[in-house]
């Protein structure tokens, strides 16, 4: 095996944190030693040991002089756990493979230094770009304390998210709506606008045995939000917050919906609209590190304009709906100029099922 095959090894297990991290980072490591592997870890949880303690734990034999390959670089200091640089020093690893550097202030380049000045040999940026392409959601979060969004929508070939009397169950197939479920285990929140939650009354939850449901964040300016909805209902259950913007008689509603355990957020902009700016730094400080943006086409349109998307999930149907007046993923009051677009770069093209899901990553809005 080469040094490709033992951080590709990484990579895969930190992938099977991936849901459970959040707003940690998905890290894998291996440690070998005279080309046996003989330890291997990863991050499984939030708040647990960290990959490369996982790896040490499960040694089969003494680590001195062997080579750790970990997908990002080591940290340094006291958080939920003890430092990891401290544990590879006491096991007498003698060489290193970073993938990822550490945007985390608190580690960033520091774990990589103290391994270095205490004689370890360390090689950064090994296979980085297939690191990095792990943690999008954690760089962003880390460096900006907003949630890193995700605008995912299901459309035909023809732009439509609903036919011209509204109904869009479904556009895409069963394959594509599994893998909606997962998207919603994989990030931390999901968020509606409100005149989805009167249209279809959804539940917004994950039901697939084995993964977790979402935070449910819904915008709602006037606090419309029906106490009777599957939302509010179940907001014991799941937690939920929703965001309103104007002021006027929402006193008793607001009482309302907190006793039923719906957290609440005052968030209005100049026009008595939700400030999606605000609202992300509220968020954040939830420790909210990512969102799935299951729009409408009204919240879709503001939170493109507020700058607070960074990727754009569409599946496509080999469907067509048609209708001028048919809804489509963006509404708004739209742009004069193609110069005014919002500019992406395309980042995935796959098929699943008979449905096409396109990854783009936001350049400017
Ligand atoms: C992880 N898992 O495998 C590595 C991380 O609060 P703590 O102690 O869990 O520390 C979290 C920070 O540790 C995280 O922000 C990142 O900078 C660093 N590395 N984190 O969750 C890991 N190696
Ligand atoms: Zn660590």
């Amino acid at each position: 095996m080469t040094d490709q095959d033992y951080m590709k090894r990484a990579i895969e297990l930190a992938k099977k944190g991936e849901g459970w991290t959040n707003p940690n980072p998905m890290v894998g490591a291996v440690i070998v030693k005279e080309g046996r592997i003989i330890g291997e870890g990863y991050h499984a949880r939030c708040g647990e040991l960290h990959a490369e303690r996982n790896a040490i734990a499960s040694l089969t034999e003494s680590a001195e002089g062997a080579t750790l390959y970990v997908t990002l670089e080591p940290c340094c200091h006291y958080g939920k756990t003890p430092p990891c640089t401290e544990a590879i020093l006491e096991q007498k690893i003698k060489k290193v493979v970073i993938g990822s550097r550490d945007p985390n202030p608190k580690v960033a380049g520091k774990g990589a230094k103290i391994l270095r000045d205490a004689g370890v040999t360390v090689v950064e940026d090994f296979m980085r770009d297939k690191c990095d392409e792990l943690n999008p959601i954690f760089f962003h979060y880390i460096t900006t304390k907003t949630p890193y969004v995700v605008m995912k929508y299901a459309m035909t070939l023809d732009g439509k998210i609903a036919t011209k009397t509204g109904a869009s169950k479904w556009i895409t197939q069963e394959a594509a709506r599994r893998e909606v479920q997962y998207m919603r285990h994989r990030y931390m929140g999901i968020m509606v606008g409100i005149g989805t939650v009167l249209a279809d009354d959804p539940m917004l939850n994950v039901r697939v045995e084995g993964l977790k449901s979402p935070v449910r964040i819904i915008c709602d300016s006037k606090l419309r939000i029906p106490p009777d909805s599957q939302i509010v209902k179940s907001a014991r259950e799941y937690r939920t917050i929703v965001a309103y913007a104007d002021p006027e008689n929402v006193e008793k509603k607001k009482e309302i919906l907190q006793t039923m355990g719906v957290e609440t957020v005052f968030c209005p902009d100049m026009k008595k609209h939700v400030n999606l700016k605000h609202l992300m730094e509220h968020l954040g400080k939830e420790n909210i590190d990512s969102i799935l943006l299951e729009g409408g086409g009204t919240l879709n349109d503001s939170a493109l304009r507020a700058g607070v998307v960074q990727e754009v999930q569409a599946f496509i149907a080999p469907k067509i709906f048609g209708g001028t007046g048919s809804r489509t993923p963006v509404d708004g009051i739209g742009i004069e100029l193609p110069s005014q677009a919002a500019v992406l770069k395309f980042k995935d093209i796959c098929q699943i099922g008979e449905d096409l899901k396109i990854t783009c990553q936001v350049l400017r809005k």
